[in-house]
């Protein structure tokens, strides 16, 4: 793609847009980077921008965005932004950042999308690869400042989500897989439908020489399977025109239940694999750093990609071995007075805090609320009423969840003004062996930054508590 002389507006002014305006304008490309928020709020961006020829506007999106031969957004701006119909209707292309860095780089993606597990899977797949691969993408580091540092021969290994995957065209990755797909931003989708259809544009472009490796547990994820199989994907949002060829790559699964036609299973306490050469019996299973039923189903989507490209049980084994929970994912951050207190902030909806809840059998204090995404709390209330004795409940979302628990039969619901408080409040209601575990089903930005700053804030309480009461408890 030459964006020489190319004129470009980028919206948004965070990691993906700023990325994209360095590496655009390196390239000729004469950009304007345009943020919704006010000047005050942008200062270290613009600080980052300072040394670059960019047109800046801040304070909103006016329509002289829409002059320009190409449209890019920062995952954060929905399609459904007015500016972006409008864009659509006058035929001006719009697309995001990882359909540009995989038109720009020379080795081949191995991609990752699916509503939790993402994360684990694509750091899983990037170590067991080793020096052969690069990890970005919606992990934190935009694939487009990154892609260039991808050796010759080796893998692009990105993480991607639902927004970016909006505004993808092309993007054919040469192994794309999905680890499950259940409720979640659905303040931002219009509904579950259109952001299934929004993870199916992993799959749209694939082709019979790659991969596609998908959850046959998770309903939903199998029937993104057999749509893909039967070339049957759902279409995209108006403007957006479809794939020009019907696609079908190859399908492996992967299940923690049994047996799969192609693809990781795990069964009687040990992974499986079955591709061109038959099955083949792996390893045990029984990875410390790998915790709870769903690090086994990550770990089994990162053993088909393994396998698939031949990599020998060995160095998988070996990869599973070292793995440490990443920072935010059922962190152990301290154990008070002989209470064992876990940092799951990045579990922000009902599915990843139902995981974490599956992963103990110790009685569990569950601290969860956060800003509200409008996610059904059902099934969640049930689970943590099976699960939990105690529920502490803070933030936007504190008296849906609560009231989720309490139909469900819980009665010991306890409502907290911050997370401080719910730390202390949770250790002074905790035994010695109890696991006190954030797990918040919701997004941080009611009252955080960002889930990274909320994690940290709680093993900050919790190290309070080691300080202030040594030996208590315990
Ligand atoms: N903005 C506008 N107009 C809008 C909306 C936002 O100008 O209509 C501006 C905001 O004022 C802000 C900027 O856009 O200044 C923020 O852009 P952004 O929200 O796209 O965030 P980035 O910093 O660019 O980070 C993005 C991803 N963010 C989101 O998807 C919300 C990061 O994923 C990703 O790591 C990064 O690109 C690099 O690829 C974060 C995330 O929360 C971790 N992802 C969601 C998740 O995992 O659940 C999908
Ligand atoms: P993502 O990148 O998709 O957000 P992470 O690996 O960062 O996924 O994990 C986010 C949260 O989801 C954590 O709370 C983690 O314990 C939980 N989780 C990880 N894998 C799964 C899975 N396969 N199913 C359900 N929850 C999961």
């Amino acid at each position: 793609m030459n964006f020489q002389d190319m004129s470009v507006s980028v919206l948004g002014m965070g990691r993906s847009g700023l990325a994209l305006t360095r590496e655009l304008s390196s390239r000729g490309a004469r950009v304007l980077i345009s943020d919704s928020r006010p000047r005050e709020e942008l200062n270290p961006a613009l600080e980052e921008l300072g040394g670059l020829s960019v047109e800046v506007e801040v304070g909103g999106h006016s329509d002289r965005v829409l002059q320009a031969d190409l449209l890019v957004l920062s995952p954060g701006v929905p399609v459904h932004h007015p500016l972006v119909k409008e864009a659509c209707r006058r035929g001006l292309p719009v697309m995001g950042e990882v359909e540009i860095a995989w038109r720009l780089s020379g080795v081949p993606f191995i991609a990752v999308t699916g509503t939790n597990g993402k994360s684990t899977t694509v750091t899983l797949i990037d170590r067991i690869l080793g020096e052969r691969s690069i990890l970005a993408g919606n992990i934190g580091n935009p694939l487009v400042g990154e892609v260039a540092q991808a050796p010759p021969g080796g893998y692009v290994v990105a993480e991607i989500s639902s927004f970016q995957l909006e505004t993808v065209h092309a993007f054919q990755p040469r192994i794309a897989v999905l680890t499950n797909l259940t409720p979640d931003h659905l303040d931002r989708h219009a509904d579950l439908e259109e952001y299934f259809a929004a993870k199916a544009r992993l799959f749209a472009r694939q082709g019979p020489q790659d991969v596609a490796v998908i959850s046959s547990d998770d309903p939903q994820a199998s029937r993104l399977a057999d749509l893909l199989e039967s070339h049957n994907l759902p279409g995209w949002l108006p403007g957006f025109p479809p794939p020009d060829r019907p696609a079908c790559p190859e399908i492996l699964r992967f299940s923690v239940r049994g047996p799969v036609l192609k693809g990781a299973w795990f069964v009687d306490g040990a992974l499986w694999y079955r591709g061109k050469s038959g099955s083949e019996r792996l390893f045990d299973w029984g990875f410390p750093g790998l915790p709870g039923p769903h690090n086994l189903a990550n770990s089994l989507a990162a053993v088909a990609v393994a396998r698939w490209l031949g990599i020998p049980a060995g160095v998988i084994h070996s990869a599973l071995e070292a793995h440490i929970p990443l920072h935010h994912r059922m962190e152990e951050v301290g154990r008070p007075g002989g209470v064992l207190f876990v940092n799951d902030s990045k579990s922000t909806n009902p599915a990843s805090v139902q995981a974490a809840l599956e992963s103990y059998q110790a009685p569990i204090l569950l601290i969860a609320g956060g800003k509200d995404k409008g996610t059904d709390f059902s099934g969640l209330g049930r689970c943590i009423a099976r699960r939990a004795r105690t529920l502490l409940v803070l933030g936007e979302a504190a008296d849906r969840l609560a009231e989720s628990a309490r139909v469900a039969g819980m009665n010991s619901i306890i409502r907290c003004a911050s997370l401080q408080e719910a730390v202390v409040v949770a250790w002074k209601n905790a035994q010695p062996g109890d696991v006190v575990l954030l797990s918040p089903a919701c997004a941080s930005y009611d009252m955080f930054r960002n889930a990274e700053e909320r994690g940290r804030l709680f093993a900050q309480a919790v190290r309070c508590l080691e300080e202030a009461h040594p030996g208590a408890l315990g």
